[in-house]
Protein backbone atom coordinates (compact mmCIF):
# COMPACT_ATOMS: atom_id res chain seq x y z
CA UNK A 1 0.00 0.00 0.00
CA UNK A 2 1.43 3.29 -1.00
CA UNK A 3 2.47 5.67 1.93
CA UNK A 4 0.76 9.17 2.04
CA UNK A 5 3.57 11.24 3.19
CA UNK A 6 3.22 14.46 5.94
CA UNK A 7 5.84 16.73 6.94
CA UNK A 8 7.62 15.18 10.34
CA UNK A 9 9.23 12.08 11.59
CA UNK A 10 10.08 12.15 15.75
CA UNK A 11 13.48 10.38 15.79
CA UNK A 12 14.91 9.49 18.86
CA UNK A 13 13.73 13.07 20.12
CA UNK A 14 13.84 15.36 17.29
CA UNK A 15 11.32 16.00 14.67
CA UNK A 16 13.17 15.62 11.43
CA UNK A 17 11.91 16.42 7.70
CA UNK A 18 9.96 13.39 6.13
CA UNK A 19 12.97 12.88 3.55
CA UNK A 20 15.76 13.34 6.15
CA UNK A 21 14.74 10.09 8.54
CA UNK A 22 17.05 8.01 7.36
CA UNK A 23 19.16 5.23 9.14
CA UNK A 24 22.58 3.45 8.14
CA UNK A 25 22.45 0.81 5.75
CA UNK A 26 24.50 -1.75 8.51
CA UNK A 27 21.75 -0.92 11.19
CA UNK A 28 21.17 -4.51 13.25
CA UNK A 29 17.65 -4.01 12.81
CA UNK A 30 17.81 -4.54 8.91
CA UNK A 31 20.19 -7.49 9.20
CA UNK A 32 18.34 -9.44 11.92
CA UNK A 33 15.14 -7.89 12.37
CA UNK A 34 15.74 -7.00 16.03
CA UNK A 35 13.17 -4.52 16.08
CA UNK A 36 9.65 -4.15 18.57
CA UNK A 37 6.75 -2.00 16.94
CA UNK A 38 2.76 -1.11 17.66
CA UNK A 39 0.30 0.17 15.11
CA UNK A 40 -1.67 2.60 16.74
CA UNK A 41 -4.73 4.45 15.53
CA UNK A 42 -6.24 8.07 16.08
CA UNK A 43 -9.25 8.94 15.33
CA UNK A 44 -11.25 12.69 14.46
CA UNK A 45 -13.55 13.48 16.79
CA UNK A 46 -15.33 16.69 18.12
CA UNK A 47 -12.56 17.64 20.12
CA UNK A 48 -10.09 17.00 17.30
CA UNK A 49 -7.53 13.78 16.81
CA UNK A 50 -7.76 11.23 19.70
CA UNK A 51 -6.03 7.92 19.86
CA UNK A 52 -7.33 5.01 20.53
CA UNK A 53 -6.36 3.07 23.70
CA UNK A 54 -2.97 4.89 23.81
CA UNK A 55 -2.21 3.23 26.99
CA UNK A 56 -2.54 -0.61 26.19
CA UNK A 57 -0.64 0.13 22.94
CA UNK A 58 2.58 1.54 24.86
CA UNK A 59 2.22 -0.78 27.15
CA UNK A 60 2.62 -3.25 24.94
CA UNK A 61 5.28 -1.88 23.20
CA UNK A 62 7.17 -1.80 26.33
CA UNK A 63 6.63 -5.23 27.31
CA UNK A 64 7.49 -6.66 23.40
CA UNK A 65 10.63 -4.17 24.28
CA UNK A 66 11.65 -6.04 27.69
CA UNK A 67 11.14 -9.53 26.07
CA UNK A 68 13.91 -8.88 23.68
CA UNK A 69 16.02 -6.98 26.43
CA UNK A 70 15.97 -3.79 24.90
CA UNK A 71 16.19 -1.11 27.43
CA UNK A 72 14.06 1.90 25.66
CA UNK A 73 15.80 5.18 26.64
CA UNK A 74 12.50 6.72 27.30
CA UNK A 75 9.26 6.53 29.93
CA UNK A 76 6.01 5.50 28.60
CA UNK A 77 5.11 9.02 29.24
CA UNK A 78 7.75 10.62 27.11
CA UNK A 79 6.74 8.12 24.05
CA UNK A 80 2.91 9.33 24.57
CA UNK A 81 4.36 13.13 24.88
CA UNK A 82 6.20 12.49 21.21
CA UNK A 83 2.97 10.60 19.69
CA UNK A 84 1.47 13.76 20.58
CA UNK A 85 4.14 16.30 19.83
CA UNK A 86 4.16 14.00 16.40
CA UNK A 87 0.61 14.05 15.45
CA UNK A 88 0.10 18.16 16.35
CA UNK A 89 3.39 19.18 14.15
CA UNK A 90 1.37 17.39 10.95
CA UNK A 91 -1.78 18.79 12.06
CA UNK A 92 -3.62 15.61 11.76
CA UNK A 93 -7.10 15.23 12.12
CA UNK A 94 -6.55 11.43 12.06
CA UNK A 95 -3.72 8.73 11.37
CA UNK A 96 -2.00 5.75 11.60
CA UNK A 97 1.15 5.62 14.74
CA UNK A 98 3.78 3.51 13.82
CA UNK A 99 6.47 3.93 16.99
CA UNK A 100 9.35 1.22 16.20
CA UNK A 101 12.09 0.58 18.62
CA UNK A 102 14.97 -0.81 16.80
CA UNK A 103 18.93 -2.04 17.48
CA UNK A 104 20.83 0.86 15.10
CA UNK A 105 24.08 1.29 14.13
CA UNK A 106 27.67 0.29 15.29
CA UNK A 107 27.76 -3.99 15.98
CA UNK A 108 27.46 -6.21 13.52
CA UNK A 109 26.64 -10.06 14.01
CA UNK A 110 23.65 -11.73 15.42
CA UNK A 111 24.48 -10.66 19.26
CA UNK A 112 22.44 -7.38 19.95
CA UNK A 113 23.56 -6.74 23.27
CA UNK A 114 25.53 -4.18 22.95
CA UNK A 115 24.10 -2.56 19.75
CA UNK A 116 22.37 0.94 20.37
CA UNK A 117 18.14 1.45 20.84
CA UNK A 118 17.01 3.80 18.68
CA UNK A 119 13.24 4.85 18.42
CA UNK A 120 11.20 6.65 15.70
CA UNK A 121 7.60 7.70 15.93
CA UNK A 122 6.25 8.20 12.07
CA UNK A 123 2.77 8.94 11.49
CA UNK A 124 0.59 9.38 8.39
CA UNK A 125 -2.97 9.14 6.80
CA UNK A 126 -4.51 5.20 6.59
CA UNK A 127 -7.76 4.20 5.51
CA UNK A 128 -9.04 1.18 5.60
CA UNK A 129 -6.77 -1.82 5.77
CA UNK A 130 -8.48 -4.17 3.46
CA UNK A 131 -9.59 -1.38 1.22
CA UNK A 132 -12.89 0.87 1.79
CA UNK A 133 -15.14 -1.71 0.15
CA UNK A 134 -13.82 -4.40 2.30
CA UNK A 135 -15.49 -2.76 5.54
CA UNK A 136 -19.09 -3.39 3.64
CA UNK A 137 -18.56 -6.06 1.62
CA UNK A 138 -15.94 -8.09 3.14
CA UNK A 139 -12.33 -10.00 1.55
CA UNK A 140 -11.61 -13.77 0.79
CA UNK A 141 -9.33 -15.38 2.36
CA UNK A 142 -7.27 -18.83 2.14
CA UNK A 143 -6.19 -21.01 5.29
CA UNK A 144 -1.76 -20.43 4.17
CA UNK A 145 0.28 -23.59 3.27
CA UNK A 146 2.38 -21.30 5.96
CA UNK A 147 2.74 -22.62 9.67
CA UNK A 148 2.14 -19.61 12.11
CA UNK A 149 5.73 -19.65 14.13
CA UNK A 150 5.77 -21.59 16.91
CA UNK A 151 5.59 -19.96 20.14
CA UNK A 152 9.20 -21.33 21.08
CA UNK A 153 10.16 -20.20 18.09
CA UNK A 154 9.17 -16.56 17.58
CA UNK A 155 6.77 -15.45 20.69
CA UNK A 156 3.84 -14.03 19.26
CA UNK A 157 3.01 -12.01 22.48
CA UNK A 158 5.98 -9.69 21.46
CA UNK A 159 5.49 -7.37 18.51
CA UNK A 160 8.53 -7.83 16.52
CA UNK A 161 9.40 -6.05 13.20
CA UNK A 162 11.77 -9.67 12.73
CA UNK A 163 8.62 -11.89 13.08
CA UNK A 164 6.92 -10.51 10.17
CA UNK A 165 8.40 -12.01 7.57
CA UNK A 166 6.18 -15.52 8.66
CA UNK A 167 2.92 -12.95 7.49
CA UNK A 168 4.66 -12.11 5.08
CA UNK A 169 4.92 -15.42 3.09
CA UNK A 170 1.74 -16.27 3.75
CA UNK A 171 0.50 -12.84 2.93
CA UNK A 172 2.39 -13.41 -0.96
CA UNK A 173 1.07 -16.78 -1.19
CA UNK A 174 -2.64 -15.55 -0.64
CA UNK A 175 -2.30 -12.82 -2.69
CA UNK A 176 -1.00 -14.22 -5.50
CA UNK A 177 -3.49 -16.70 -5.41
CA UNK A 178 -5.94 -14.42 -5.70
CA UNK A 179 -7.13 -13.85 -2.19
CA UNK A 180 -7.36 -10.86 -0.01
CA UNK A 181 -5.71 -11.68 2.98
CA UNK A 182 -4.10 -15.09 4.69
CA UNK A 183 -5.08 -17.13 7.64
CA UNK A 184 -2.25 -19.16 9.66
CA UNK A 185 -2.66 -22.02 11.36
CA UNK A 186 -0.15 -23.35 14.48
CA UNK A 187 1.81 -26.32 14.43
CA UNK A 188 -1.21 -28.17 15.93
CA UNK A 189 -3.62 -27.30 13.13
CA UNK A 190 -5.36 -24.42 14.96
CA UNK A 191 -6.25 -21.31 13.96
CA UNK A 192 -4.35 -18.48 15.16
CA UNK A 193 -4.40 -15.01 13.09
CA UNK A 194 -4.05 -13.46 9.93
CA UNK A 195 -1.12 -11.55 8.57
CA UNK A 196 -1.80 -8.24 10.24
CA UNK A 197 -5.57 -8.62 11.84
CA UNK A 198 -7.35 -11.22 14.85
CA UNK A 199 -9.98 -14.08 13.85
CA UNK A 200 -13.21 -14.11 15.12
CA UNK A 201 -16.33 -16.00 13.68
CA UNK A 202 -19.80 -16.08 14.89
CA UNK A 203 -22.06 -19.35 15.28
CA UNK A 204 -25.63 -19.40 16.55
CA UNK A 205 -25.40 -15.81 17.83
CA UNK A 206 -22.22 -16.83 20.17
CA UNK A 207 -18.95 -15.03 19.20
CA UNK A 208 -15.43 -16.92 19.19
CA UNK A 209 -12.23 -16.33 18.96
CA UNK A 210 -9.16 -18.06 19.33
CA UNK A 211 -6.91 -17.81 22.65
CA UNK A 212 -3.52 -15.97 23.03
CA UNK A 213 -2.06 -19.11 23.60
CA UNK A 214 -3.05 -20.34 20.73
CA UNK A 215 -0.01 -18.48 19.34
CA UNK A 216 -2.22 -15.06 17.18
CA UNK A 217 -0.84 -11.45 19.18
CA UNK A 218 -2.68 -10.69 21.99
CA UNK A 219 -4.89 -7.94 19.68
CA UNK A 220 -5.90 -4.59 21.28
CA UNK A 221 -8.91 -4.69 19.01
CA UNK A 222 -9.60 -7.91 19.60
CA UNK A 223 -10.20 -6.73 23.60
CA UNK A 224 -12.34 -4.37 22.46
CA UNK A 225 -14.40 -6.11 20.21
CA UNK A 226 -14.67 -8.29 23.12
CA UNK A 227 -16.05 -6.33 25.67
CA UNK A 228 -18.29 -4.11 22.99
CA UNK A 229 -20.20 -7.90 22.37
CA UNK A 230 -20.14 -8.83 25.45
CA UNK A 231 -22.06 -5.52 26.64
CA UNK A 232 -24.13 -5.70 23.76
CA UNK A 233 -25.15 -9.21 25.27
CA UNK A 234 -23.47 -11.82 22.91
CA UNK A 235 -21.54 -14.96 24.52
CA UNK A 236 -18.06 -14.70 23.70
CA UNK A 237 -15.94 -17.68 23.62
CA UNK A 238 -12.19 -18.20 23.17
CA UNK A 239 -11.67 -21.65 22.03
CA UNK A 240 -9.30 -23.40 19.63
CA UNK A 241 -10.63 -23.62 16.00
CA UNK A 242 -10.33 -25.70 13.31
CA UNK A 243 -10.39 -24.30 9.86
CA UNK A 244 -13.59 -26.43 8.97
CA UNK A 245 -15.15 -23.84 11.96
CA UNK A 246 -14.53 -21.32 9.47
CA UNK A 247 -16.28 -23.19 6.24
CA UNK A 248 -19.43 -23.79 8.95
CA UNK A 249 -19.73 -20.48 10.41
CA UNK A 250 -22.51 -17.83 10.28
CA UNK A 251 -20.24 -14.90 10.54
CA UNK A 252 -16.46 -14.47 10.27
CA UNK A 253 -14.51 -11.02 10.82
CA UNK A 254 -11.03 -10.00 11.31
CA UNK A 255 -10.11 -7.43 14.22
CA UNK A 256 -6.92 -5.06 14.21
CA UNK A 257 -5.51 -1.40 14.27
CA UNK A 258 -5.29 -1.51 10.75
CA UNK A 259 -8.26 -3.55 9.62
CA UNK A 260 -10.35 -2.41 12.25
CA UNK A 261 -13.14 -4.82 11.95
CA UNK A 262 -13.35 -6.22 8.46
CA UNK A 263 -15.79 -9.09 7.68
CA UNK A 264 -14.41 -12.33 5.70
CA UNK A 265 -16.88 -13.32 3.33
CA UNK A 266 -15.32 -16.05 1.74
CA UNK A 267 -12.86 -18.95 3.40
CA UNK A 268 -10.96 -20.97 0.57
CA UNK A 269 -13.94 -20.61 -1.82
CA UNK A 270 -16.88 -21.63 0.47
CA UNK A 271 -19.04 -18.58 0.92
CA UNK A 272 -19.10 -17.72 4.98
CA UNK A 273 -23.08 -17.83 5.88
CA UNK A 274 -24.64 -15.75 3.15
CA UNK A 275 -21.43 -14.39 2.13
CA UNK A 276 -21.87 -11.17 2.95
CA UNK A 277 -21.24 -9.48 6.11
CA UNK A 278 -23.37 -10.63 8.91
CA UNK A 279 -25.90 -8.73 11.02
CA UNK A 280 -23.71 -9.25 14.26
CA UNK A 281 -20.21 -7.83 12.65
CA UNK A 282 -22.47 -4.96 11.44
CA UNK A 283 -23.64 -4.10 14.68
CA UNK A 284 -20.03 -4.58 16.33
CA UNK A 285 -18.60 -2.33 13.19
CA UNK A 286 -21.28 -0.04 14.60
CA UNK A 287 -20.50 0.46 17.99
CA UNK A 288 -16.51 0.17 17.53
CA UNK A 289 -16.52 3.07 15.14
CA UNK A 290 -19.23 5.46 17.72
CA UNK A 291 -16.84 4.57 20.29
CA UNK A 292 -14.17 5.46 18.12
CA UNK A 293 -15.19 8.72 17.43
CA UNK A 294 -16.21 9.15 21.10
CA UNK A 295 -19.79 9.03 20.92
CA UNK A 296 -19.92 6.60 23.54
CA UNK A 297 -19.52 7.26 27.17
CA UNK A 298 -19.41 4.21 28.85
CA UNK A 299 -15.91 3.86 26.27
CA UNK A 300 -14.76 7.24 26.90
CA UNK A 301 -11.79 6.32 28.51
CA UNK A 302 -10.75 4.52 25.78
CA UNK A 303 -9.85 7.77 23.67
CA UNK A 304 -6.81 10.23 24.97
CA UNK A 305 -7.45 13.55 23.28
CA UNK A 306 -4.13 14.96 21.73
CA UNK A 307 -5.43 18.64 21.99
CA UNK A 308 -6.01 18.72 25.73
N1 LIG B 1 -2.37 -10.16 14.61
C1 LIG B 1 -1.29 -9.69 13.96
C2 LIG B 1 -0.32 -10.66 13.38
C3 LIG B 1 -1.12 -8.31 13.83
O1 LIG B 1 -0.04 -7.85 13.19
C4 LIG B 1 -2.07 -7.42 14.36
C5 LIG B 1 -1.90 -5.94 14.21
C6 LIG B 1 -3.18 -7.96 15.05
C7 LIG B 1 -3.29 -9.33 15.16
C8 LIG B 1 -4.22 -7.07 15.69
O2 LIG B 1 -3.71 -6.41 16.82
P1 LIG B 1 -4.23 -4.98 17.30
O3 LIG B 1 -3.79 -3.99 16.28
O4 LIG B 1 -3.59 -4.77 18.63
O5 LIG B 1 -5.71 -5.06 17.39
N2 LIG B 1 -1.28 -5.53 13.00
C9 LIG B 1 -0.75 -4.18 12.88
C10 LIG B 1 0.18 -4.04 11.70
C11 LIG B 1 -0.42 -4.17 10.34
C12 LIG B 1 0.57 -3.87 9.25
O6 LIG B 1 0.34 -4.30 8.12
O7 LIG B 1 1.58 -3.19 9.49
C13 LIG B 1 -1.86 -3.15 12.90
O8 LIG B 1 -3.03 -3.45 12.65
O9 LIG B 1 -1.54 -2.01 13.19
Amino acid sequence: MPITEVEKIWMDGELVDWRDAKIHVLSHALHYGSGVFEGIRAYETERGAAVWHLDEHLKRLFRSAKLYHMDIPYSIEAIGDAIREVIRANDLKACYIRPVVYRGYGEMGVNPLDAPINVFIAVWPWGAYLGEHALENGVSIKISSWRRNSQNALPSSAKATGQYINGVLAKMESVMAGYDEAVLLNDHGYITDGSGENLFIVRDRTVTTPPIQAGCLDGITRSSVITIARDLGYEVTEENLVRTDLYNADECFFTGTAAEITPVREVDHRPVGEGTRGPITKELQGAFFAATKGETEKYADWLTYMND
